[in-house]
């Protein structure tokens, strides 16, 4: 991604089909661990949201983005930065995500060049914003009660894909917030193109193995749609 223009359409909708949010804060264990076997399960994209208390600074935020980039690349998915511009330049990141409250989005696009942006959206007038901004793909969220994000906004419920949907929202969106392998088929049927989550994949005992049900929850729920 990145030398050949802004991506298309098509293949972010692919690339999100299963998004892992990390930070090492959200992992009961190595980071790299957790994220190499959430690749091996079939996730798609990594974003690195490494906030809140106990976080990484300075020389070892950098490293683990930089090991998570090769651990993502060697795997063929995307690596997607939290709102941090300078971190997603300096580990040539795939992209940068942001949110509501972060830095504009045409000011990120304007730094970024062709890189993916993501934005957190919730309302169709903020998700118009974004794309006319120059967002590849919005966040939707948090669709369900979530314990990972302590200023989350006011829960939205399936519900939100299909009138964003509805008031004419085509672009690539990951549902957020919440969702687990036994919700994954309905935000997917919501018309979502994918699912992002934190605690399904960091929290489980098995990373690979959580990683693989939602990643087959997701695919039958986009076969039968
Ligand atoms: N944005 C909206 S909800 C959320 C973020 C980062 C947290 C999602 O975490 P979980 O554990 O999948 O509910
Ligand atoms: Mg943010």
């Amino acid at each position: 991604v990145g030398i050949h223009g802004r991506i298309s359409s098509d293949r972010m909708r692919e690339y999100l089909q299963l998004y892992l949010v990390v930070g090492s804060v959200d992992c009961k264990e190595d980071p790299v661990k957790v994220v190499s076997e959430a690749l091996e399960g079939g996730a798609t994209l990594v974003q690195f949201r490494e906030k809140g208390p106990g976080s990484l600074t300075g020389e070892a935020r950098l490293e683990l983005a930089g090991r998570l980039r090769a651990l993502c690349h060697s795997a063929g998915a995307l690596f997607i930065v939290n709102d941090d511009v300078e971190l997603a330049l300096a580990v040539d990141a795939d992209g940068v995500h942001i949110g509501q409250e972060d830095e504009a989005a045409d000011c990120v696009r304007a730094r970024i060049g062709e890189r993916i942006l993501g934005v957190s959206a919730i309302t169709a007038c903020e998700a118009r914003s974004a794309i006319h901004q120059g967002a590849d793909y919005l966040g939707i969220g948090p669709i369900y009660p979530t314990s990972s994000k302590k200023d989350a906004r006011a829960v939205q419920g399936p519900q939100v894909l299909k009138t964003l949907r509805a008031q004419g929202i085509a672009a690539p969106i990951v549902g957020i917030g919440g969702i687990t392998a036994a919700r994954a088929a309905e935000v997917v049927s919501a018309r979502a193109d994918g699912v992002a989550v934190i605690s399904a994949i960091t929290q489980a005992d098995d990373a690979q193995g959580a990683a693989a049900t939602l990643k087959r929850e997701v695919l039958r729920a986009l076969a039968s749609s």
